[in-house]
């Protein structure tokens, strides 16, 4: 690895190397982000679980201080080769990896070995999305922003991940800007029974347009919310509702009832997407219901 200067760098660098032979196995799980207009997958989210399924916590409370970045590099790596493993570039959607930002010296340094990975089992870099949050800890926003430049040149996208809550909010959105942002599901919470809630989503969809920037719900687990949001206008959604996330597996989509029963709710959209639908479907490792379909069309 290159870059830095001091003792301190190598030996975060030397974590970095020993992200390939970290001293612990985990897995992934993948929870799809759904375009709910066209019912395509848009991208699946990588999610850490143990060997056996374990949920992320389980893994992550054995990680140590020391480890973080060896963690950070394994959990790429584990993310891209299990997806390439399950044929998800082929299916036309992204993979959306989790990162810390704090576990990055160097943006181009330590994006190396996920740039060798991806390469070396093809997987194409515009299908990637780094996921980022400036959880609870403090994170220089230069030093964001120069991870999110040199991530960018490489062609990957940059999501602002539970965008509402912490730190992470508008104004690493106006200083770093994003491709994506993803609503926290906080927000999301019975949003139907909570007007300001959904103002806050209705200005984020048109704010968001005015980026050029997507927005993602996630946790969407009601019909309601679900409703609710499609009424703000909010076009990509994750959540139970839609699909739980499956253990080393690229999991089906269950629409909502809602979609049969109101196929016309996007009479708009609705007529124009049959053909984009349909061939996508047979590609995919998953599936929409036939009478979703018929109805949706
Ligand atoms: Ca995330």
């Amino acid at each position: 690895m290159q870059s830095g200067s001091g003792g301190s760098t190598s030996r975060k660098c030397q974590a970095c190397r020993e992200g390939v032979d970290f001293p612990f196995q985990f897995s992934m799980a993948f929870q799809p982000i759904v375009d709910v207009q066209t019912g395509r997958i848009y991208a699946y989210e990588a999610l850490v679980r143990g060997l056996e399924n374990q949920p992320a916590g389980w893994v992550l409370e054995q990680v140590t201080a020391e480890q973080r970045y060896a963690f950070d590099q394994r959990c790429r790596v584990t993310a891209i080769a299990t997806a390439a493993k399950l044929g998800l570039a082929e299916t036309g959607a992204k993979l959306a990896i989790n990162f810390m930002p704090g576990a990055v010296y160097s943006p181009a340094a330590c994006l190396q070995l996920t740039l060798d990975t991806a390469r070396r089992l093809s997987f194409p870099s515009d299908q990637l999305i780094f996921e980022i949050t400036e959880g609870e800890e403090v994170v220089d926003r230069g030093h964001l922003a120069a991870i999110a430049r040199e991530y960018r040149r490489h062609g990957f996208e940059m999501a602002i991940d539970d965008f509402g809550a912490g730190y992470s909010g508008l104004n690493l959105l106006a200083e770093i800007g994003a491709d994506l942002v993803k609503l926290d599901m906080d927000l999301i919470r019975n949003i139907p029974e909570r007007p300001k809630a959904m103002a806050i989503v209705a200005a984020m969809v048109q704010l968001c347009e005015r980026l050029s920037t997507q927005l993602i719900a996630e946790g969407v687990e009601t019909p309601e919310e679900y409703e609710a949001l499609r009424g703000c206008g909010v076009r990509l959604m994750q959540g139970y509702l839609l699909a739980r996330p499956a253990f080393q597996t690229l999991p089906a989509v269950t629409l909502p009832d809602m979609w049969k029963r109101q196929g016309s709710y996007a009479d708009d959209t609705v007529s124009c997407e049959k053909d984009a639908i349909t061939p996508q479907l047979s590609q995919q490792n998953m599936t929409l219901g036939k009478e979703a379909l018929v109805s949706l069309c």
